[in-house]
């Protein structure tokens, strides 16, 4: 399968040799509202990172197939990923790409993260049309930074990566952090979203376990948490920008 255009990264080099097929695997982490209550991270931030959840999922699933097939590849990846995984799960049938650029899944909603193992083996292909969501411009007039546009996310203006930036904020971006009250990451474009009504609460119970809404400082910072690989300072800066007291 393996058409589409690879991003940069460092990951590219793990891609087996011979590449033919790629199984992707969505992770649902909607935990219900009740989890979000009083929360100044976006929904992803809330469970410890994501990276180390799915990626033990996805380590077991390898394991398992290198048992099986000892004479094939397997690779898995998730987000630090060479494809450009919204598509790879749109043509692998399991959603649509929203105008907010993001994979809608009809049970779970877009709050589902992506992962995938790459191999050699040859699987049938099972691709689909790429299909679109309900087009209705609420996550593109809502958006708090204007970053949307015609399903494109403008790097440099999304609020999440705002939040994930280094050094010194703006005045005009720490305004953003008051104006919201989210110190990591950014839901608006998804919490608005009419296809993220009634979904289903995720099956997953490490998203649970590890569910912490408030980062109310240094006592709520381990190397586990989503926001960890930007260390501490810029979660703190955040912190600090918002003028929360816990
Ligand atoms: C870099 C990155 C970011 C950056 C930049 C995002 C971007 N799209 O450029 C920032 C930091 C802003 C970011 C933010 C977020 N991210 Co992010 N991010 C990534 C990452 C690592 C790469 C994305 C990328 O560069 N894609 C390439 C660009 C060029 O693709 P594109 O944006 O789709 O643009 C193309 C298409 O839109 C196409 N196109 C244009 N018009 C149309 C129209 C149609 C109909 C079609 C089909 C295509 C199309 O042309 C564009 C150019 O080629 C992926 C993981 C991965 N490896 O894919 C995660 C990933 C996309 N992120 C994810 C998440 C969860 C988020 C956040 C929700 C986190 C948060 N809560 O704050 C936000 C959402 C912001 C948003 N609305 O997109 C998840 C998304 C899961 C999902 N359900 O879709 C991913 C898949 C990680 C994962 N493994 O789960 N992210």
């Amino acid at each position: 399968m393996l058409k589409a255009d690879l991003l940069e990264c460092r990951a590219k080099n793990r891609i087996p040799i011979g590449a033919k097929s790629v199984i992707v695997y969505l992770f649902p982490y909607y935990l219900g509202e009740a989890y979000y209550k009083n929360s100044n991270l976006s929904k992803y931030a809330v469970p410890d990172d994501y990276h180390k959840i799915c990626g033990e999922y996805l380590e077991k699933t390898v394991s398992y197939l290198k048992e099986k097939y000892p004479d094939n590849s397997f690779e898995y990846f998730c987000d630090n990923s060479p494809l450009n995984e919204v598509r790879a799960a749109c043509l692998a049938g399991l959603g649509v790409k929203g105008e907010n650029s993001l994979l809608i899944n009809e049970a779970y909603g877009s709050f589902c993260f992506i992962g995938e193992i790459i191999t050699d083996l040859d699987i049938p292909i099972d691709e689909k049309e790429i299909a679109t969501c309900l087009k209705c411009g609420l996550c593109e007039k809502n958006c708090i930074n204007n970053a949307l546009k015609n399903g494109v996310v403008d790097e440099n203006k999304c609020f999440s990566a705002i939040t994930q930036k280094k050094g010194e904020l703006k005045e005009s971006e720490a305004e953003l952090i008051r104006q919201s009250g989210c110190i990591w990451g950014c839901d608006i474009c998804q919490n608005i979203c009419p296809m993220n009504k009634n979904i289903k609460i995720t099956p997953i119970k490490e998203f649970y376990k590890t569910a912490n809404p408030v980062y109310r400082g240094e006592s709520d910072y381990n190397k586990n948490r989503a926001f960890s690989w930007r260390k501490q300072d810029v979660i703190n800066r955040n912190l600090k920008i918002s003028g929360c007291k816990f």
